[in-house]
């Protein structure tokens, strides 16, 4: 297991953000950080920290002596979390105070200069994982909570928070484990031989892993498009439209929108949340013969987007005959991920649609009007359609949404399919027993009950300060 040296200091670090703020809170952890709040903490009757009930609130000031005379830093309210009870398993105290880094930077160094260390990136947090109240997958989970950009994303973190994932690992390891524990007794009692009936018996429970591994893996795909979003890029002509269809997904005035061809020189780039699913958001300089040097360069930059992305937003303008240059660019995304919206739904209908289908089958079509709104729903419907495989967005279940928990699902999936082939062919009970744990191992890789120290280091590095 892994050996975390410094589990026995005591740390502290300022929890919020930088920057001015209403309130900021100091936090501390660790078996000094009662008789350090004793020293900096005075209430108005001077009761102690270290006598404070666990989950308590006092009101007080911090200071110090200087010259025999007690300096106010600040007015805060200080809590009492005792361990066990508490985030990290140990004696944890917040500070309130005013927001402001003056005031946060003063308590800080008080502390410190009170025996504190300065916690590391994540270091409460990974207190929390090897002082046992959460495994490893709850405490990445933590930081999805901090980063999640949609609700959507921020119920599925929870769910992993409060276990679910990990819940769902143990029962998988349990099948494993069984097989295990009857592969090993088998390979140390050779006389015990193994009936059909026991390999089936194990090739069930087998069975059953990977059905389960299976159904987190399916549902992965999903997982990661809540984590990381996905890229799409409005991609056209110029005057088409897409800098107007852009500001209407934005619901923002973003892009500058005028009847002059090559308005937008520049790639824009911004979030969005459509049906709770985050997006980038790609509007690109329409794509043209370039006149001059900077057109040259623009239309160079369209297409390195249009390579990068996960869906291809065509725009055409509805209300004129196909091109020749929208036909040269149906050719240039037809084998992309792609949906083509036929702009301005609001002015005469021109273009045939009938030669799009032929030319980009794959495509769905759709009518919209940058300019009215109408037709933006469905837009918005295919597009999740086109990454979600369907119109509804369903974050209740289990999404595993972490690279490294979807890698070690795979290969733990692997590991069990070659003993199970090996138990199908018979083979050594060894070489079974060897697939059997490096499976476990894969597993509990996600739940960090075997991690090398390094990669927790780079997990728990990715951290803010005082989480
Ligand atoms: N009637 C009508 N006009 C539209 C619609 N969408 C955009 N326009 C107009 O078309 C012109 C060009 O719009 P933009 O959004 O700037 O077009 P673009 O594709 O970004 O153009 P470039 O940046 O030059 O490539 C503007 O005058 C818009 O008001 C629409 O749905 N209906
Ligand atoms: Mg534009």
């Amino acid at each position: 297991m892994y050996q975390y040296k410094g589990l026995e200091g005591t740390i502290v670090a300022i929890a919020t953000a930088a920057g001015a703020g209403g309130l900021g809170i100091i936090r501390l952890s660790g078996q000094d950080a009662l008789p350090i709040a004793d020293k900096i903490f005075r209430s108005k009757n001077n009761a102690l920290p270290s006598n404070f009930k666990t989950f308590t609130v006092h009101y007080g000031d911090i200071g110090r002596k200087v010259h025999n005379q007690w300096e106010v830093i600040d007015e805060v309210l200080l809590t009492v979390m005792r361990a066990p009870k508490s985030y990290t398993c140990e004696d944890v105290v917040e500070i309130s105070c005013h927001g402001g880094m003056m005031a946060q930077r003063a308590i800080l160094q008080l502390v410190i200069d009170c025996g504190g260390r300065l916690a590391e990136p994540g270091e409460f947090t990974k207190r929390a994982f090897l002082n046992g109240r959460i495994d490893l997958a709850q405490a990445e989970a933590v930081l999805d909570v901090i980063r999640a950009k949609t609700d959507a994303y921020l119920r599925v973190s929870h769910n992993q928070l409060k276990g679910s994932l990990s819940q769902k690992l143990d029962e998988i390891r349990q099948e494993i484990m069984s097989v295990y524990v009857s592969v090993e007794a088998l390979v140390n009692f050779p006389e015990d031989d193994t009936s059909s009936d026991k390999t089936t018996m194990l090739q069930n429970h087998l069975d059953s892993a990977i059905v389960m591994i299976k159904g987190l893996l399916s549902a992965s795909d999903h997982g990661r498009i809540l984590r990381e979003g996905i890229r799409l890029v409005l991609c056209g002509k110029p005057n088409v439209g897409k800098s107007s269809l852009l500001n209407l997904l934005l619901k923002q005035e973003r892009a500058i929108v005028a009847d002059i061809a090559g308005t937008t020189r520049d790639p824009i780039e911004e979030t969005a949340q459509i049906k709770g699913i985050p997006f980038q958001l790609v509007d690109t300089a329409g794509l043209i013969a370039p006149r001059d040097k900077i057109e040259e360069e623009a239309v160079k930059r369209s297409h390195v987007y249009i390579k990068g992305a996960d869906l291809v937003l065509l725009v055409l303008d509805g209300s004129e005959p196909l091109s020749s240059e929208d036909e040269a660019l149906i050719e240039q995304v037809k084998d992309r991920n792609a949906v083509v919206i036929l702009n301005k739904k609001d002015l005469v209908h021109k273009v045939d649609e009938k030669k799009i289908s032929t030319a980009f089958p794959h495509a769905p079509q759709v009518w919209i009007s940058a300019v009215t709104g109408e037709g933006l729903d469905q837009l918005e419907d295919m597009i999740v359609k086109k990454i979600w495989h369907s119109s509804q967005v369903d974050t209740h279940g289990i999404l595993v949404s972490n690279i490294r928990h979807i890698h070690s699902l795979e290969e733990c999936q692997k590991s069990i399919q070659d003993a199970r082939s090996g138990l199908s062919q018979d083979l050594s009970l060894e070489f079974i027993s060897e697939h059997i744990k490096s499976a476990i191992n894969a597993l509990d890789a996600i739940t960090g009950r075997n991690i090398d120290a390094d990669l927790l280091d780079a997990i728990f590095d990715q951290f803010c300060i005082g989480k």
